[in-house]
């Protein structure tokens, strides 16, 4: 990488901290209602994706998503809004933090229960393919959410129709406050979970 490119994503990652600075600080003082998932510490991963990602891939993420929507180029403006639940908000302010999606920017948005996201990524490959058309789906799932039962059903229709998705875990080490040494019977590394497939 150029210095230029490296600067880029430091920059990058600093937007993202910084948005989600402000709107803690307008959360706390009861500004913002709803739900608000932070992920600072986290900006590299979501960051790094979307500089390898060309324009016909997808994002998609978990509850913990706000860097992932900003690193796909959502306007930050839509983003804020939404989250102050206005009507100006990227989903017309009634989603919050679960509605930071835009078709046009190819991200698909932050999903609340545990791997909820992991079987819609899959649909979104399999349309993909279905059809013809370019582009690979990146999804992020946590530590913890690794362990649900609907990411094995994904893996395994994955591996069966051979449908390309790119499953990212951000292991954070802890799922709420359960610390990954003791909710996982894999203790090298998550991925091993798909390497059969
Ligand atoms: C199906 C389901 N069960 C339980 C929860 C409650 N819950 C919210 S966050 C969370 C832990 C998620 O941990 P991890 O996947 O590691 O993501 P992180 O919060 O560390 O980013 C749980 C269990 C949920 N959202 N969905
Ligand atoms: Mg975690």
């Amino acid at each position: 990488m150029t210095p230029a490119q490296k600067i880029h994503l430091y920059r990058e990652m600093v937007r993202i901290r910084r948005f989600e600075q402000t709107c803690l600080k307008n959360y706390t003082i009861g500004y913002m209602g709803g739900f608000l998932i932070l992920s600072a510490g986290q900006e590299a991963a979501p960051v790094a994706v979307r500089s390898i990602a060309g324009k016909h891939d997808h994002t998609i993420t978990g509850p913990r998503g706000m860097g992932a929507a900003i690193a796909s180029g959502m306007p930050m403006k839509g983003i804020m809004a939404e989250l102050f639940g206005k009507e100006t908000g990227c989903n017309a302010g009634k989603g919050g933090m679960f509605s930071l999606f835009s078709p046009a920017h190819n991200h698909w948005g932050c999903f609340a229960g545990a791997a909820a996201q992991t079987p819609i990524a899959l649909g979104l490959s399999f349309t993909l393919k279905y059809r013809r058309q370019d582009g690979v789906v990146f999804c992020f799932l946590g530590d913890g959410s690794v362990n649900q039962g609907v990411f094995h059903e994904t893996l395994n229709l994955a591996g069966l129709f051979d449908i390309p998705t790119v499953f990212i875990i951000e292991n954070n080490q802890y799922a709420m406050g359960t610390s990954v040494r003791r909710g996982s019977a894999f203790k090298e590394y998550l991925a091993q979970r798909a390497e059969r497939l």
